[in-house]
This record gives C-alpha cells, structure tokens and sequence, in this order.
C-alpha cells in the first residue's frame, strides 16, 4: 500500500455545535474552536474533521445546507474560517471539511427554483407524480407531496432534505465548484456524507415492503456511484493534495476495495458499519445484548478482507452513535473499557479517527424525558415507533441508549459551570457527570483515558508497522478475548485484550517481546485483569 499522510495521523472529530462557546450564546462556535488548537495540538492529532458549519436552517444540525459557500452566523464567519484554517496549519494540523452533497436543505435557492420548475433546476432534484415505495433513514417515508410544484420529491433523510439528482451534469459541475471554494480556501479534503447514496435508479421502482430502508436496492450503491466519484476526483480532487473519507452504510469489503484502491481514484478511504451493529440487529433501534466477539468478528473480517486492496478506517464513536464506554465497555470499569477498546481499534490498519470526548472518556448522558432530545432523528423515531404500536417506555429506553444526542452533549472541558462549555445554559444539556469527566480531572491524574490516548497517538507515529503492518488474527475463537499480530518486514507487535469485565486465564508467553503499553500498572502471572489489554513489540 502507497505511504501517505493521511493515512499516518489521528483525525479528531470536532461537531461544533457542542465543542466550545466562545461569546455565550451557548452554542459551539468557530472562535471556540481556534481557543482550543492547542489542546488539539498538545493531544498529537494531524487532522481535524468538521462537522458542517454551513449556512442551514438546522432542522438536521448543519447536515441540511441552505447556502454552501457561507457560515451559519451561530458558528462565525467566513474571515472565523479563514482564521482557523491559518491556526491549525500553523499547528501543522490538516482541516477536512464535511460534503453533504447527496442532499440540500429544502431552504437551499436551487430546491426552491426546482419547485418553481425554474429553468435549469428544474430537474435539480428527484420529482414523481405518484409516492414512490420508498423508506428513509430518519423512519417513515422517503417521499413527500410539495403542494406548489403538484409533485411529489425524494428525501432519503428529514423532509427538509430533499436528494439532489446526481444523474443531472449540472448537479455534478455545481459540487464542483464547491469543492474548489473550499479547496482554494486552503482545507486539506472532504469527510463525504452518505457518499454512497447519491446514485439512484431514476426511474424510481417502488421498493418490495420492509421495515427498514424500503427500495434500499435503488438508491444504495448504485453503480452510477462509481463514475461520478471518479469524475469528481479527475476534475477536482486529483489536482490538490487532499483527502477524502466516505461515509458508506451498507458497503461490503468489495465495496470498499472499489471506491478506496488508489488505481481507480475515486475516494481515499470509507467509514464502513458492520462493526457499529454489534449491539443491535442492523438498525440502531433493534438492540442486541453486546458480545466481545459482535465486535471481533467484523473488524477482523475488514482488516482480512482490505489489506492491500483499499483503506478503511478505525472508529468506534462519532456524532452520530452513543458513547462506546456505555455500549461496548462498562461504566464500572470506565478507564479500563475505555482504554481497552482505543488499544483493541488503534492498532489495526486504517486511518484512526477520535470523536471529541472520546479520549477524555466521556459517556451516554441518557435523558429521561423525551423534551430533553434536540435531534431530529430522535424525535422522527419515536414518532414513528408509536405508530407501529411500540409503548412510550419502549421507545424511550431504545432513545436513552441509542439517540445520537448521547454523543451530542458539551464537551467537558472543566468541573466549572456547565463543564466550562458556556457560560449560559448550552443547546443541550451538559452531562450531569461532568464534575467527575472532564479535560481537567483527566490531564491532572496519571492514569486517564486522556494519556492513554496520547501514549497510543504517540506510539503510531513511532512504529510504522502500526500503520501498514500486515493483520493476523491470534486465538480468533476464544470469545473473551481480543489478540492480533501485525508484522512487516522488520517488526512485529502483538495486541492482547480481556473484552470482559472478568478475569480471563491467558498463559502465552511473551517474554522475548517487550511491554510498550498497558492499561494496568502491574501485570498478573497467567490472567487478565478486567478489560486489560497489552501490546507487545519486538524488533
Ligand atoms: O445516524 C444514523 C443512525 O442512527 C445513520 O443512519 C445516519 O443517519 C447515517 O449514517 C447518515 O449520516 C449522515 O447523514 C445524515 C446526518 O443526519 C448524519 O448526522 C450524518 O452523519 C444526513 O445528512
Ligand atoms: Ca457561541
């Protein structure tokens, strides 16, 4: 596989809403951010990755953009963007923005020009004169009637979201162009959201029943896909030196070896989601108990199954998922499930990526009261699971697990007022443990989730092998444990961990190799400790 930077660095997440409020509007802002570069800095990241600061009427968080070249004056402006693209590169830290470009808001000009049937926008987006059979992704249907134009349009998300038509060349030359204004600002790539939704069957076939995702085959990796990702890297892509990551749901490896192989020039790399099903039955909301081996089993298919043939990447957390503490590791054993999981995922090939709070080991916040939830997704899903009978209490402990505003809530910078976020009450609630969790307490202690992950950013930028060694899994069928290999040409490191909150028996004997980390001061003869985990190096 080719060496590049961006395949090296951590990227940390930053969703801006809930990262810093820098003038006490209680909402994260740009200024805020610029205030923090150097903890970003101190933490040892390479990239950061912004979630949308766009122009947007909100009813998605920014993942509805009204106006692409502007930014929504609760976050800055576009000189705050300037600035903050100047300080992270003085810190000698890349900026990837978020493209969400499958769909606009309904308030974006070129959706209402669409509905006026306005010259070339006309067909801007995906129009039918009867419902389609399709299903959306925030629950209930995927089409809905615009009394003005007399049609019906397709929105894969909220009804605020209409989906552009991609099959359109005008659509193409104007994500262009965005792409440039970017670009030329000086950001160093694109985190494409739902990338692989954008090529649809035109003709729109109603899909057979299904409670999840209805006509899921028509609009999900379409082969189109293909061409017009190559087509925006020919144009755009390929004359900066950038990065893409494509958020792809529902991709296989083989998927992923298309649109990642760096031949085929299409994206750099995918966010793929067979391992975020290990608590659950492919839909968030259809929870399973959580196993270790739910876990295991597809993250080592994708590291066998891409070695060599495209690039993923690590993540467990993102503002879109709760807290992993809470779904894959124990609020008891905080610290040890915590930094147990980082060295389980950060030692596997594929470009890691932290979402802010994660590496101060911050957890669900699991709001009782239904009023307490700002994100649409929320609100869509409890709706539309009272509709299919499911009772009030039902749906409310599926929200308090699963709701994406678990991941949403203030990072905890402190245990001042409202964890040093704002001065006045946030958007969203702070986590109520943020006395306990925060930037602060983690940084003062000598054993925190915060200096495990910057002795784990640390060794990635030490020991190559890290990066591009090759996989292989050790005792695959032991259901408690999680242990790998990774090798090149000249080193060799062995991952161990106790996925359990027991202890588990282990005997292999690594004595010719040497510890260079653990989540434990002292290690026992023939057993891990609960959630311990070990990695060995030799040269
Ligand atoms: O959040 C999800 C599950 O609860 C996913 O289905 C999510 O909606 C999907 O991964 C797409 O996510 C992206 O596009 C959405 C936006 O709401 C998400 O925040 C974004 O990450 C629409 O733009
Ligand atoms: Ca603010």
């Amino acid at each position: 596989m080719k060496k590049t930077w961006f395949k090296e660095q951590f990227v940390y997440q930053i969703y801006p809403r809930s990262f810093k409020d820098s003038n006490q509007d209680g909402i994260g802002d740009i200024p805020g951010i610029i205030e923090k570069v150097p903890y970003l800095k101190d933490l040892g990241v390479g990239i950061v990755w912004l979630s949308p600061v766009y122009q947007s009427p909100m009813e998605d968080f920014g993942y509805d953009i009204s106006d692409y070249r502007n930014i929504a004056p609760e976050f800055g402006t576009l000189d705050d963007m300037k600035r903050l693209i100047k300080e992270l590169h003085k810190a000698k830290i890349k900026l990837v923005m978020d493209l969400v470009v499958n769909h606009t808001s309904s308030e974006h000009p070129w959706f209402q020009k669409s509905v006026k049937r306005e010259g070339k926008y006309a067909d801007y987006y995906h129009w039918e004169d009867k419902k389609k059979k399709w299903g959306s992704f925030f629950g209930g249907d995927a089409w809905s009637y615009n009394e003005e134009r007399g049609q019906y349009y397709l929105h894969l998300f909220a009804k605020g979201q209409p989906d552009l038509n991609w099959d359109n060349p005008d659509v193409r030359e104007d994500v262009k162009d965005i792409m440039r204004f970017w670009l030329d600002l000086g950001v160093d790539g694109f985190r494409c959201d739902v990338i692989n939704l954008i090529a649809k069957d035109n003709t729109h076939p109603n899909g057979h029943w299904s409670l999840i995702l209805r006509g899921k085959k028509y609009f999900c990796n379409h082969p189109n896909l293909h061409k017009y990702l190559h087509e925006l890297n020919r144009d755009v892509l390929s004359k900066y030196d950038c990065f893409t990551v494509g958020e792809t749901a529902f991709v296989k490896p083989k998927d992923a070896a298309l649109l990642t192989h760096p031949d085929r020039q299409e994206l750099d790399m995918v966010f793929e989601f067979d391992h975020m099903a290990a608590d659950n039955y492919v839909v968030k909301w259809f929870m399973k108990k959580f196993k270790p081996m739910n876990l295991k089993k597809p993250l080592s298919k994708w590291q066998n199954q891409l070695n060599g043939k495209g690039w993923n990447t690590l993540y467990l957390e993102n503002h879109d998922q709760a807290r992993s503490i809470n779904r894959f590791g124990s609020l008891e054993y905080r610290y040890e499930s915590a930094t147990m999981l980082a060295t389980m995922l950060y030692f596997q090939q594929g470009t890691p990526f932290i979402y802010q709070g994660q590496e101060i080991g911050m957890t669900n916040a699991g709001f009782e009261q239904l009023d307490q939830y700002q994100d649409i997704e929320t609100h869509n899903i409890y709706r539309f699971g009272r509709k299919l009978g499911f009772s009030h209490k039902r749906m409310m402990k599926k929200i308090r697990m699963m709701s994406r505003d678990n991941a949403r809530t203030p990072m905890q910078w402190s245990s001042d007022f409202n964890a040093g976020f704002s001065n006045v009450d946030p958007w969203l609630s702070v986590n109520p443990n943020y006395k306990e969790i925060n930037v602060v307490e983690e940084q003062k202690k000598d054993q925190s989730v915060y200096h495990y992950f910057k002795r784990i950013i640390d060794l990635r930028n030490k020991y190559p092998v890290i990066v591009y060694g090759d996989y292989k899994d050790l005792d695959f069928r032991n259901k408690s444990l999680y242990s790998y290999q990774r090798t090149d040409k000249t080193d060799e490191i062995i991952v161990v961990c106790n996925g359990t909150k027991r202890d588990i028996e282990y005997s292999k004997d690594y004595s010719d190799f040497t510890l260079i980390l653990s989540n434990y001061r002292d290690q026992k003869e023939n057993i891990l400790q609960p959630f311990e985990a070990r990695v060995y190096y030799k040269k």
